[in-house]
Parts: C-alpha cells; sequence; structure tokens
C-alpha cells in the first residue's frame, strides 16, 4: 500500500450513476456523474425510470442504460484528470430491492469482454429481462400474500428476513416474473441486485450478494447470514443457484477484471469489493453510531439508526450493517421524498428552491393549523396515494388557501409523518437525541430547520449531501485495511457534523398535537380504502 493509493466509490441511485474519488485522507479528489433522463435520453426514462402507463404500479429501468451510464462515467473521469493506475480499491453502492436478470453465458460475455469495445455493446444481449424492476415497483401484492403465508404471517417473515413483505423487495420481484414470464426466468442465468450488479462489471464475473443490501430481499435469514429454504421455494425453482452465495458487506472479491485494466489502464491488484445497497452505504458515509437518527432527503427519504441486537418491525426494515457482521441497522422508508417536493416547487414557486424557501419562511410552525399530506406514487408507510390537505378546522379541503400554506403543510406533513412512524418503531426522544441530515434536500436550511422543529432536536449536517457514495469510497479502503485499523481508526482524520439548525421553545406544543392529528387521519384515510 502506497501514500499515493487512491479508493473508488460508486453509487448508481435511481437518477444517476456517481463517482468519487479518495484520496489516503478520505478526501475526493475526482467526481462524476451520469443523469439518466438528460445523458441518456434515448432511453426515455423520467426521473430515471419508466412507468407502464397501463398499470402506474410498474415502475423499471432499462438494465442496458445502467451499463452505458458506467461506459460515460468512466469517460467523464479520465476526462477530469484521473489516472486509474492510482486506484487501489473499488466498491460501490446501489439503489436497493431492484433486481438484474443475466442470460445464459452471461458470465462468460462478462469473462472475456473486449476492451477495444463499450461495455453496452457487448452486454447489450446478456439479460433475459430487459427493464429490471425497482424500489419504486409496487405491483406485487398477490406475491407477497405467498410470502407471508409461507412461513405463518408478516410478523414471521419480518423476524426472519427483517422485513414484512414489501413489494418492492426483491423476493416478490422474481416470484412475479417466475409467474408472468416462466421464459424468461428459466433463461436466466444468474440473478444481481443492482450493487452486485454494478459490482459485477468491475470484477468480470457475476459478483456476490452482500449481507446488508441482501437483506432488502425477503429471501435471507438476517440471523443467520443464510438464504431461508422455504422463502427461496416459495418464491421461484433453483433460486438458490441463481442468487449465489452472500458474502459480509466489507468482502475483497478479487482484482477488477483484465476488461479494466486494458482498456482504462488500471493496475491488475486493483481489488473489488463487494457493492451494497444505497442505504447502508448512507450509514458507512454517516459514520453512523448509536445516539444519532440519521434521516436522508433524497429521491427517497429513508430515516435510518445503528441497532446492536435484531428487532422486529412490522413498519420500517431491519438490515444486516454493512459494518459489523454482529450488528444490524433499522430503515424505515418514505417513497415520496424529493419528487413530491419538486412537483410543490414547481406548482407554487416556479421552480425556484429560492422562492419555496421564502414562502416556507414567510408562515409559522404550525401552519395556522393546516396540514397536508402528499403522496404522488403509492406511498410505503403508510399505504397510500392522492393528496390530502385539512384546513385548521380539520376539515378536507381540495387546496390551501395560499401558496405558502401549500408549501409549509408539505414540508411539515412530510416530518410529522416521520416522527410518528419513528415512534411507532419503539424510538425514545431525548435531550442526547440528535440527527443527521444528509441527501440532496440536506443543502436546505429552511426544510432542515423545519425537521429540527417537528422532531424537537438538534439536526447536524456533514459536510457532503452524498453520504452513499462517499460510504462506498470509505467501504474500498476499510476493506484493505480491516485486518489492523477498526473503521473509526480508518476515518478519523474527517471532520465531526456540523449543528445546523436548533429546535425553537414552543415545538413540543405545536408538534405533539400534530403528529396525534396525523396519526387520526392515517388511520381514517386506511379505513375509508378497507
Ligand atoms: C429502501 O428500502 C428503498 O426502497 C429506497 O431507499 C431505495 O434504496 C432508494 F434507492
Amino acid at each position: 500500500m502506497s501514500e499515493e493509493d487512491l479508493y473508488l466509490g460508486l453509487d448508481l441511485s435511481t437518477q444517476q450513476l456517481k463517482a468519487i474519488v479518495l484520496d489516503q485522507n478520505l478526501q475526493r479528489t475526482h467526481e462524476a456523474s451520469v443523469i439518466f433522463d438528460t445523458d441518456l435520453p434515448e432511453f426515455r426514462t423520467h426521473g430515471g425510470v419508466v412507468q407502464d402507463k397501463s398499470n402506474l404500479n410498474v415502475v423499471t429501468a432499462p438494465t442496458l442504460l445502467w451499463v452505458k451510464a458506467l461506459d460515460i462515467l468512466m469517460d467523464r473521469l479520465l476526462v477530469a484528470g484521473m489516472d486509474f493506475a492510482k486506484i487501489a480499491s473499488i466498491s460501490g453502492t446501489a439503489q436497493q430491492h431492484g433486481s438484474v436478470y443475466w442470460l445464459k453465458n452471461a458470465e462468460n460475455t462478462l469473462k472475456t469482454l473486449n476492451p477495444d469495445q463499450f461495455l453496452h455493446i457487448q452486454l447489450n444481449g446478456a439479460f433475459s429481462i430487459q427493464n429490471s424492476p425497482i424500489w419504486m415497483d409496487s405491483s406485487t401484492s398477490q406475491e407477497c400474500e405467498i410470502l407471508e403465508k409461507a412461513v405463518g404471517g408478516p410478523e414471521n417473515l419480518a423476524e426472519i428476513t427483517g422485513s414484512k413483505a414489501y413489494e418492492r423487495f426483491t423476493g416478490a420481484q422474481i416470484a412475479k416474473i417466475y409467474r408472468n414470464k416462466p421464459e424468461s426466468y428459466h433463461n436466466t442465468e444468474r440473478i444481481s441486485l443492482i450493487s452486485s450488479f454494478l459490482c459485477s462489471l468491475f470484477l468480470g464475473k457475476i459478483a456476490p450478494i452482500d449481507i446488508s443490501d441482501g437483506s432488502g430481499m425477503n429471501l435471507l435469514d438476517i440471523k443467520s447470514k443464510r438464504w431461508h429454504q422455504k422463502l427461496l421455494e416459495e418464491t421461484a425453482p433453483n433460486l438458490k443457484e441463481k442468487l449465489g452465495d452472500v458474502v459480509s458487506s466489507y468482502t475483497i472479491l478479487g482484482d477488477v477484471s483484465s476488461y479494466f485494466v486494458d482498456r482504462w489502464c488500471f493496475r491488475t491488484d486493483c481489488k473489488v469489493v463487494a457493492f451494497t445497497g444505497d442505504n447502508p452505504a448512507s450509514l458507512i458515509g454517516m459514520r453512523l453510531s448509536p445516539e444519532w437518527l440519521a434521516v436522508s432527503l433524497g429521491t427517497s427519504d429513508t430515516i435510518f439508526l445503528w441497532l446492536n441486537e435484531p428487532k422486529v418491525l412490522l413498519e420500517g426494515h431491519v438490515f444486516c450493517n454493512p459494518l459489523d457482521d454482529e450488528a444490524y441497522m433499522a430503515l424505515l422508508c418514505f417513497k415520496n421524498g424529493s419528487l413530491t417536493r419538486e412537483r410543490i416547487r414547481d406548482s407554487c414557486a416556479n421552480g425556484s428552491w429560492d422562492l419555496f424557501n421564502q414562502l416556507l419562511e414567510s408562515t409559522p410552525r404550525g401552519n395556522f393549523g393546516n396540514m397536508g399530506l402528499f403522496y404522488d406514487r403509492k406511498e410505503i408507510i403508510p399505504f397510500v396515494s392522492g393528496d390530502f390537505c385539512y384546513n385548521k378546522r380539520g376539515e378536507k379541503v381540495t387546496k390551501f388557501s395560499s401558496l405558502e400554506v401549500q408549501v409549509r403543510a408539505l414540508i411539515e406533513g412530510q416530518f410529522i409523518a416521520k416522527r410518528a412512524h419513528v415512534e411507532d418503531i419503539g424510538f425514545k426522544f431525548n435531550s442526547e437525541t440528535k440527527i443527521l441530515a444528509t441527501g440532496g434536500a440536506s443543502k436546505n436550511k429552511a426544510i432542515l430547520q423545519v425537521l429540527s422543529d417537528v422532531f424537537n432536536s438538534p439536526v447536524y449536517i456533514l459536510d457532503t449531501s452524498n453520504a452513499a457514495v462517499l460510504g462506498s469510497g470509505y467501504q474500498a479502503k476499510y476493506a484493505l485495511y480491516k485486518k489492523e485499523k477498526c473503521f473509526k481508526e480508518v476515518t478519523e482524520n474527517l471532520p465531526e457534523p456540523k449543528l445546523l439548525c436548533s429546535p425553537f421553545q414552543d415545538v413540543e406544543e405545536i408538534y405533539i398535537p400534530m403528529v396525534e392529528k396525523y396519526r387520526k387521519i392515517i388511520d381514517v384515510i386506511n379505513y375509508a380504502n378497507c
């Protein structure tokens, strides 16, 4: 190992593919990104995804789009002056739950790639399913029921796999593919998660799934860290062979493939470390410890915390921890994050965040008693869609009296829901609680002030809003040093989080009743939907 060594981290998120290069002190030296909608318009994605017009619950992304994005990303890194020979190791992360279906013989294609040609030309015929189901899909209710029944109900499934059955989770998605496209399923040589798929491109063979991202499938026993036989059998035939073995998230899987050595001048001993899901990678990037509640404000909003023991959660998920095989992490995921914020910004503030913030700051905490819940897509927690606006008398209205009220209703509604669901999983707020904010919207102080008020806790930020991609860069280095140093030592030179917002004095009086009001509204909506 040399002082000159660099570490490459990648993040294949819903809307873009990003790369970051870190030096020995984990400071960035290079970065590049490819935005799917604008850089690759030929795939006709919107927000990086394709929503089926005849069934809006079906959401996919073209697998080849991601491959082509990697071709472009590598080129952009080179143009930015990157010397790939300095990279000692690579790790990465991706949106969770989505799956990639490799056609028979694909592994052979991966092993024998021609360095003179783009990846997307050579892998054009490598997939048995062209459009990968992704985490925004909610079309697998039937398959979810089957999985829960197989082990005696949702609670048992949550105890075994960390989550009750979720429509976006990979087990139900694979079961649906087997049911609807049995031929394609039979022609599938291997199934990857999106993280292990991206890793496979660097490794030149199918990479194993890591236990942390693997926990988002409803197929892995999170205590034994092995596939659950009965759940595999209920999902589809021969699934164990198609999934391969799982590994700890920090495992060094081997050297980078000869394709990358010959085409991009990587050194032959550059190590490829397992890739994981974006939420586990964010936990790494935030260097989370037990007293923190991390709130990530991205395409989806997520909340996560470090757990020393597994818990049975009926709302939310428990994943194996990406840094420590003995520990776990809890995750709550809210599908309607930045896309919904952007929709209201566009309709109320002409697409301007500055104007949006002015509107937000011109209304008082509690929004005169108005409250709004906005779900552009069917939400995960709670499982509802549509806009719900209530005026100060508690009457349902079609829209609010002013743009200011609408903007505050959106932001307060999003955080009130989060607080209610964090309380529901047994998290106890106290004076020590600190919130660490990350994700695109964590740059927005006006939004974070509302977060601080609703949770009655100080909000800190890290210098970056890119926790997931940074986490994969840290993991690339940690894996190399793991035998000599713990994670804290590997990352000890990094700056501590900065305090950005503190709650106002009066917030508990305002928001505790609003959290209760939220619970009642959701009960009414759920009752009406029954
Ligand atoms: C987590 O369970 C999710 O579904 C999302 O946070 C995706 O990982 C977004 F990429």
